[in-house]
């Protein structure tokens, strides 16, 4: 059997799609495969080494921080720094942004965040690593705004998800692509060339816990999408695994629809606009998908701080537009709810 591309050679065969590329891009991108290789390799060992469990600090959010969040914030930062060709990046882990020094500095933005579902690190579920690139807006001196960007500048996007296998999934805007790490060989190997998001939305992923929170339209829309399943057939399962990165992954395989809205407790969601939310919208896009906010396409999103939080609804793009009509309070009754008028000052 022919192996896959490596996604070295992969990454290099894309460059052909950019006209104006002159390999920086492409040794950027690989130099995120390198970070994730790292990572993947200190995940996979976590239980042996003395990195499992907190480090006992905590992180500008207030969240504890996970050993291996440090590390993999350091492997993934001193690996862009080391590639010579990003200006500067932001992290989940940095209260600001970290700039290149200028003896290295680049013409790219990454946002990332190194460790998404660290919670789960201790108990061997599946984590992950987001990223997006963006060049730099402005040729000069790097400022807040190169960041504040709307995930469709991208220039690529893409995540590293450490479960069975370690995958490695990126677009460059010329479809999405996946990578399976063979450790023996240390590469990524061409696995899954082009993925599409099924057509039917055979996953539901959200925290069914926080319905006490919920804004009405989402009780209605979760009854919505269990009502499918009737006396012939159950085309509908609930799949939550609390880790991002998981639970999109499995809904871009299986197809499927993620949620976590805006609520009571949190009106602007858990979910990070820069570093989580629009690379994935940005992938799901590229799959046939689609992201929103509940009102807007995730894509479109200006953010006006670097840690923003966004609510989320992310797969299929069907569901996802659904979504955004039962927010607008159009749902079964095609009466606006209650929450949505007063949150709308028409009531
Ligand atoms: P909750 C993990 O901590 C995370 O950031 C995402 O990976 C995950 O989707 C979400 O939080 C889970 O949050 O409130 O359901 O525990």
């Amino acid at each position: 059997m022919e192996l896959g591309a490596t996604l070295t050679q992969h990454v290099l065969s894309q460059q052909r799609l950019h006209p104006q590329a002159r390999g920086e891009f492409s040794g950027l991108l690989t130099q995120i495969g390198v970070a994730a290789k790292i990572i993947s390799s200190q995940v996979r060992r976590a239980g042996l080494l003395p990195i499992l469990g907190a480090s006992g600090t905590v992180n500008t959010h207030g969240e504890v921080v996970q050993k291996l969040d440090e590390v993999a914030n350091r492997t993934v930062i001193e690996c862009l720094i080391r590639s010579g060709h990003v200006a500067a990046m932001a992290s989940e882990e940095e209260d600001e942004y970290v700039e290149v020094p200028e003896a290295r500095r680049g013409a790219y933005i990454v946002v990332f965040d190194p460790l998404d579902g660290s919670s789960n690190i201790d108990v061997n579920i599946s984590i992950g690593t987001i990223f997006a690139v963006y060049r730099q807006a402005s040729g000069g001196e790097v400022t807040r705004r190169d960041f504040l960007r709307p995930g469709r500048e991208a220039c690529a996007a893409g995540y590293v998800i450490y479960g069975s296998s370690t995958m490695f999934v990126y677009s460059t805007g010329h479809g999405v692509h996946g990578f399976t790490l063979d450790p023996s060989a240390g590469e990524f190997f061409l696995s899954h060339a082009d993925i599409k998001i099924p057509n039917q939305a055979s996953c539901l992923s959200l925290n069914e816990s926080n319905s006490p929170y919920w804004e009405p339209w989402v009780g209605r829309f979760v009854g919505e999408m269990k009502a499918r399943n009737d006396e012939d057939k159950r085309r509908v399962s609930s799949r939550h695994v609390g880790s991002l990165v998981a639970d999109f992954h499995r809904n871009l395989m299986y197809g499927g629809v993620f949620l976590y809205p805006g609520d009571r407790r949190s009106p602007r969601g858990k979910l990070r606009l820069i570093y989580e939310a629009a690379p994935l919208a940005f992938i799901a896009a590229q799959a046939g998908g689609a992201a929103s906010d509940g009102a807007q396409d995730i894509l479109d999103i200006v953010p006006d701080e670097l840690h923003q939080r966004t609510p989320l609804v992310i797969g299929n793009a069907a569901e996802v537009r659904l979504a955004e009509e039962f927010a607008r309070g159009r749902g079964e009754d095609g009466m606006v709810s209650a929450t949505t008028a007063v949150e709308r000052g028409s009531a």
